[in-house]
């Protein structure tokens, strides 16, 4: 059996998906997500200049090796963006491997270990109580679990993650089309002030069943998150996402040492390298690494694992820079992990998203059941696809008032 062919598509409604099919002799095809926010020509042209001429007349059923050729054979190693490309490819091959066993792909890591993985929604508001409004939504649609982001008294922009209307029909304040970046002003002080109170008052306001994330998106300073972890203590989060960067690993004993909040990190790790001394030291309780970002069904599958060894659970990223066909690997490997715990949930759903990567995964209740179709269970509709192109977009830049650059 041979590759013949692959092809690279980027577009889609309201975001730039890089979306990747292999196709095969046999008629079998595979698809693949290298989408990676803010840098989609990247994924596109590292697949197209250099990893697919390498892919043509290989056997697609040798995944492990076609990984280590591209993982090994790229003397300059890892990164977002070779690792996204391999990522579309690896997930393209396990699509082609499920389709030619006639089985889903969770049957092929052994089978379910649940019916139904939770999911968290993102709530989101201007103020508190537009977010209030956001939460009682979700929690109407049935949702068990939900990430709070708002708007923070006389902070003079928006804080990450803010949108301005409720429901499913919210709109992100920031703007993100342009390819020079928005930006935004961040007051970490204001913040600390505000942000705890707000979350004792979701956690009165909605009683003690509801689990309640937050993502603090990188913006603390090590003692600061500390602080921040230890007076949240009592609002008994789910857990606290980001709330330093981990690029100063160390760091995060600094937070460990002062509060027994659970902590998730890992959305922008693109390989185990990044997070195994995190996970062996059992400074982390959730890796939200995204599996197309870490190269990947076949690496992601050597995180899960090795995090179960400590006791620490998954909670892959699921925002909207990633297409149904990441979202569809995530929705496998929850079906099958021990150590599964929850999954970030935004992008499956509207019309134009559903006509592009028609699927039979259902969300119901909070509870994303996954599609009993061979492989992947997502298809991509070329005509569809045919009405998008790429359009210049970037994530926002944080500074500090005085115009100190901060992390985004
Ligand atoms: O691409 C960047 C976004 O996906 C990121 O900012 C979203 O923090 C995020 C989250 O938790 O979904
Ligand atoms: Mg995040």
């Amino acid at each position: 059996m041979k590759i013949t062919d692959a092809k690279v598509f980027v577009g889609g409604p309201g975001k730039n998906y890089v979306t990747l099919k292999i196709e095969t002799d046999q008629g079998v095809y595979g698809l693949g997500d290298a989408t990676i926010n803010g840098r989609e020509t990247m994924t596109a042209t590292y697949l197209r200049d250099y990893l697919v001429p390498n892919l043509i007349g290989r056997d697609p059923r040798n995944s492990e090796d076609i990984w280590q050729f591209f993982y090994r054979g790229a003397y300059f190693r890892r990164g977002p963006i070779a690792m996204a490309a391999f990522g579309a490819i690896d997930v393209a091959l396990w699509d082609i491997k499920g389709k030619l066993a006639n089985m889903p792909l969770y049957q092929l890591f052994g089978g379910k270990s649940r019916e139904g993985a939770l999911v968290y929604a993102h709530a989101t508001g201007a103020d508190l109580e537009d977010l209030m409004d956001s939460v009682a939504w979700y929690v109407e649609q049935g949702y068990k679990a939900v990430r709070v982001q708002c708007g923070i008294p006389g902070m003079p922009s928006a804080s990450y993650g803010v949108a301005d209307s409720k429901g499913d029909n919210r709109n992100y304040i920031t703007d993100f089309s342009g390819i020079r970046p928005k930006e935004e002003i961040w007051d970490s002080e204001r913040y600390m002030r505000y942000m705890p109170g707000a979350l004792a008052e979701i956690r009165a306001r909605f009683g003690p069943e509801l689990k309640i994330l937050h993502d603090v998106h990188h913006r603390l300073l090590p003692r600061e998150a500390a602080e921040f972890a230890k007076e949240v203590e009592p609002v008994r989060l789910y857990w606290l996402e980001d709330p330093t960067p981990a690029d100063d690993q160390d760091a995060l004993k600094l937070i460990r040492q002062h509060s027994t909040v659970p902590l998730a990190i890992g959305e922008v790790f693109n390989s185990i390298w990044e997070c195994n001394k995190l996970i062996e030291n059992e400074l982390i309780d959730f890796i939200r690494v995204p599996v197309t970002h870490v190269g990947g069904i076949t690496h992601a599958r050597r995180i899960v694992d090795l995090a179960g060894l400590h006791n620490v659970r998954t909670g892959f990223h699921g925002a909207p820079s990633h297409s149904p066909l990441c979202m569809a690997a995530q929705a496998h490997l929850n079906a099958w992990a021990p150590n599964f715990g929850i999954q970030e949930y935004l992008v499956l759903g509207t019309p134009e998203c559903d006509a592009l990567f028609p699927s039979e995964h259902r969300m119901d209740q909070g509870l994303f059941h996954v599609s009993d179709a061979p492989g992947l269970g997502v298809d991509f509709d070329e005509t569809e696809a045919a009405r998008y192109s790429y359009e210049p977009g970037s994530l926002p830049v944080a500074r500090l008032e005085d115009g100190t650059l901060w992390n985004y």
